[in-house]
C-alpha cells in the first residue's frame, strides 16, 4: 500500500542537469579535460566525486587535487543556482505535491546532491516535504539503496510502502534494491527498468500509479 512518495530532485522536481553541465564544462575546459553532453548523460544521478572520475576518464589525481576540482565545480554550480526560482519547477510537480499532502501520503526528497536543500529553498518547496534526504545523509550514493532506505526511516514507513520517482538509471537501481516500486521519468532507453514509465513530469498520472501499486 502506498504510504509515501520519494522524489529524486535533479530531473524530477527541477532540471538542474543543465546547470551541473555548465559548471563541469567550465572546470573541464580550464583543466584541459574533454567533456561534452554525451558524457554528461553518465553523470545523471551519480555523486559529485563519481562525476569527476567519469570526466577524468582514468587520469589519477591526488585527494587534494580531487577536492580542489570538486570545490571549484561546486562554486560554479552555486553561482548558477542563485537565479533558480519557482519558475524552474518541472510541470505538474507542485500540484502533485499538494495532492499527495492532501491525501495524507508522506513525501520526501532523496537526492545525491549536497545542494538539494538550497535547490528546494530556491524553488520555494521546502514546506511541502516531510523529509529532505541529500548527499549529506548517507555515505554510499545511488545506485546503492541507502538514500531511499534512509528516507523511508525518516518518514517512518516500511520500504515496501514507498513509491519512488526517478529520472536516472542509477536511481532506479537504488530504489529497486531498497524494495520500492519506481516511476521512471524520461526516455524508455534510460528508465525502462521502472515499474511505470512517463516521458516527462507533465504526463505523469497519479491515479494510474496508485491503482496499480502493490497492495
Ligand atoms: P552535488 P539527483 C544529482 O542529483 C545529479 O543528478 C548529479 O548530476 C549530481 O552529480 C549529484 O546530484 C550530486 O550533486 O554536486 O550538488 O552534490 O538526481 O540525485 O537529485
Ligand atoms: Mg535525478
Amino acid at each position: 500500500m502506498c504510504k509515501a512518495f520519494i522524489f529524486d530532485l535533479d530531473g524530477v522536481i527541477t532540471d538542474t542537469a543543465e546547470l551541473h553541465f555548465q559548471a563541469w564544462l567550465r572546470m573541464a575546459n580550464e583543466e584541459g579535460y574533454y567533456f561534452d553532453r554525451k558524457i554528461n548523460e553518465q553523470l545523471r544521478g551519480v555523486s559529485r566525486r563519481t562525476s569527476l572520475s567519469i570526466i577524468l576518464a582514468g587520469t589519477k589525481l591526488s585527494e587534494i587535487q580531487t577536492t580542489v576540482l570538486m570545490a571549484r565545480k561546486n562554486k560554479y554550480y552555486l553561482e548558477q543556482l542563485e537565479s533558480l526560482s519557482e519558475k524552474d519547477i518541472l510541470p505538474g510537480i507542485r500540484s502533485l505535491l499538494l495532492e499527495l499532502n492532501a491525501r495524507g501520503i508522506k513525501v520526501a526528497v532523496a537526492s545525491a546532491s549536497k545542494n538539494a536543500r538550497y535547490v528546494l529553498y530556491q524553488l520555494g518547496l521546502i514546506p511541502l516535504f516531510d523529509a529532505i534526504c541529500d548527499g549529506w545523509s548517507v555515505v554510499r550514493s545511488k545506485p546503492e539503496p541507502d538514500i531511499f532506505i534512509y528516507a523511508a526511516g525518516q518518514l517512518r514507513v516500511n520500504t515496501c510502502d514507498c513509491i519512488v520517482m526517478e529520472d536516472a538509471e542509477a536511481g532506479i537501481h537504488a530504489a529497486r534494491a531498497a524494495g520500492m516500486q519506481v516511476v521512471g521519468i524520461g526516455p524508455s532507453a534510460r528508465v525502462g527498468q521502472a515499474d511505470w514509465h512517463f516521458n516527462d513530469t507533465a504526463t505523469f498520472d497519479l491515479t494510474t500509479v496508485l491503482e496499480n501499486a502493490e497492495p
